[in-house]
C-alpha cells in the first residue's frame, strides 16, 4: 500500500473506520454488516471520511477518466399496464399526457437531433401491447439504417418479460431476435429496490427481484452487457440498500457483465409516493454513492445522473466514488417528469464540466457506460 493510502487510513476519524479503510485499500471485500455500518454513519466528519475512502478506491481502480455518452432518450410510449407508486411518467389511454410514437416518428426525432451528434439511443417505455416485436424490429432497423454505429441500449428486464409473454415465446428468444436486429446492451432501469416487500409496495405487478436479476443474468450469458440501477431515498431502509447491493454483487460474481451501477435518487413530483412525504426516509446521497463504490468491488463503473441530483451535486459525486457522468441526457423524460433537472447539454459542455473537476473526459461510442 502506498504512503498516501497509509496516511489516509491514519487520518480516519475512528478506529472502526480505520479498520474498514484498511480492508478496502488492501482489496478485501466488505461484508453486508460492514457496508451497513458505513451507511449508518451520521456525523459529517464520518460521512466525509467514507466519501474520501470511496474516492481513493475509485482512483486506484479506474483512475481519473470520467466516461460520458451523447445519448438521445427515445420513449416509444408512456402508456403502461402498471401503476408504480414512484412513477410520474406512465399514463393510461385518454390521459392528456399520454403519447405513442410510431417508428417513423421515432426515426424523425433521431434525424432532428442529428445522428452525427449522438453515440447511443436509449430506448425504454411503458408496458404496452402496440410496442411489440414487430415495432422494435421496425424501429431498430430504422436506427441501424441511419447509422450502423449508433449503439442501441434498449429495454429493461421488465419489458423483455412482457414481450415474451405477449408473443408466447421464451425471454431468450426475445433477446436473440433483438440482438439480430441491432440491440447493443441493456439500460439499468426497472431494478427499483431488490427487496420483495418494499418492491411490492412500490411497484405492484412488476416482476420480482429474482426474476429481474435472472433476466440480466440470461442477457449476460447471451453476450450482452447491462447496467443496473437502485432507486433510493423513498421508503427503503439502510438494510434494504445493503441487500440490493449484495444481490447485485452476487450476480456480478457469476457473470461479470454489469458495466455500470447507477444509484437513482427518488424524485417526488407528480407521483403517488412523493405525496406521502411522512413515509419517506431521506439519505445522504454522497454516502449512498460512496458505499456503492466500496461494496461493489466487482463493478467497474459508478454513474452519476446529473439530471436526477442537479449539476453541482452531480459534480460533487465524482468525489465520492463515481467515474461516469452519464450523458447529455437529451430528451430524458422519466426524471424530468418527476421534478428533475432539464438542461440542454452538448458534448463540449460535458467535457468542460468534467475538466472543472481536474478529471479526464472520455466520450464513449459503444455503450460502455
Ligand atoms: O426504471 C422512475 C427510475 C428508471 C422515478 O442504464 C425514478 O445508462 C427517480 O434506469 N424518481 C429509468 N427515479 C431510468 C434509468 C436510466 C437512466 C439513465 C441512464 C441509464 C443507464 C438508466 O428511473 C426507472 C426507475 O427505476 N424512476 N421514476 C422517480 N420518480
Amino acid at each position: 500500500m502506498d504512503v498516501a493510502n497509509v496516511n489516509a487510513i491514519d487520518e480516519m476519524p475512528s478506529a472502526s473506520l480505520q479498520a474498514l479503510a484498511n480492508k478496502c485499500l488492501s482489496g478485501e471485500r466488505l461484508s453486508f454488516e460492514e457496508g451497513l455500518s458505513l451507511l449508518n454513519c451520521s456525523q459529517p466528519e464520518d460521512i466525509q471520511a467514507v466519501c474520501h475512502l470511496a474516492d481513493m478506491v475509485r482512483r486506484e481502480k479506474v483512475g481519473d477518466v470520467v466516461h460520458f455518452a451523447s445519448s438521445l432518450f427515445l420513449y416509444p410510449t408512456n402508456l403502461c399496464e402498471l401503476n408504480c407508486q414512484f412513477c410520474s411518467f406512465y399514463a393510461k389511454p385518454g390521459w392528456k399526457k399520454a403519447w405513442f410514437l410510431t417508428p417513423e416518428q421515432a426515426e424523425a426525432k433521431i434525424l432532428q437531433h442529428g445522428p452525427e451528434n449522438l453515440t447511443e439511443i436509449h430506448i425504454v417505455g411503458g408496458l404496452w401491447r402496440d410496442c411489440n416485436l414487430d415495432y422494435y424490429q421496425d424501429l431498430f432497423g430504422r436506427i441501424k439504417r441511419i447509422s450502423p454505429h449508433l449503439h442501441i441500449k434498449a429495454l429493461t428486464p421488465v419489458e423483455y418479460d412482457f414481450l415474451a409473454k405477449l408473443h408466447n415465446i421464451s425471454i431468450e428468444q426475445v433477446f436473440l431476435k433483438m440482438m439480430e436486429w441491432g440491440l447493443g446492451s441493456l439500460p439499468g432501469g426497472g431494478a427499483e429496490i431488490l427487496v420483495e416487500d418494499i418492491r411490492r409496495k412500490l411497484a405492484p405487478g412488476k416482476i420480482s427481484s429474482d426474476e429481474f436479476l435472472a433476466i440480466h443474468a440470461l442477457a449476460h450469458r447471451l453476450g450482452l452487457h447491462s447496467n443496473i440501477t437502485m432507486l433510493f431515498n423513498h421508503i427503503e431502509s439502510h438494510e434494504d440498500i445493503l441487500t440490493h447491493l449484495c444481490k447485485v454483487r452476487d450476480v456480478q460474481d457469476q457473470t461479470g457483465k454489469f458495466r455500470t451501477f447507477i444509484p437513482l435518487k427518488f424524485g417526488q413530483k407528480d407521483n403517488a409516493l412523493g405525496k406521502r412525504i411522512e413515509r419517506l426516509k431521506a439519505k445522504s446521497v454522497p454516502l449512498v454513492y460512496a458505499v456503492s463504490r466500496l461494496m461493489l468491488d466487482n463493478i467497474r463503473n459508478l454513474k452519476v445522473l446529473w439530471n436526477y441530483v442537479g449539476v453541482e451535486e452531480g459534480l460533487e459525486l465524482l468525489d465520492c466514488g463515481a467515474n461516469d457522468f452519464s450523458s447529455t441526457n437529451t430528451e430524458e423524460k422519466v426524471i424530468a417528469m418527476a421534478g428533475g433537472v432539464s438542461i440542454k447539454m452538448d458534448r463540449t459542455d460535458m467535457m468542460h464540466l468534467i475538466r472543472s473537476k481536474q478529471r479526464i473526459p472520455y466520450l464513449t461510442h459503444s455503450g460502455a457506460t
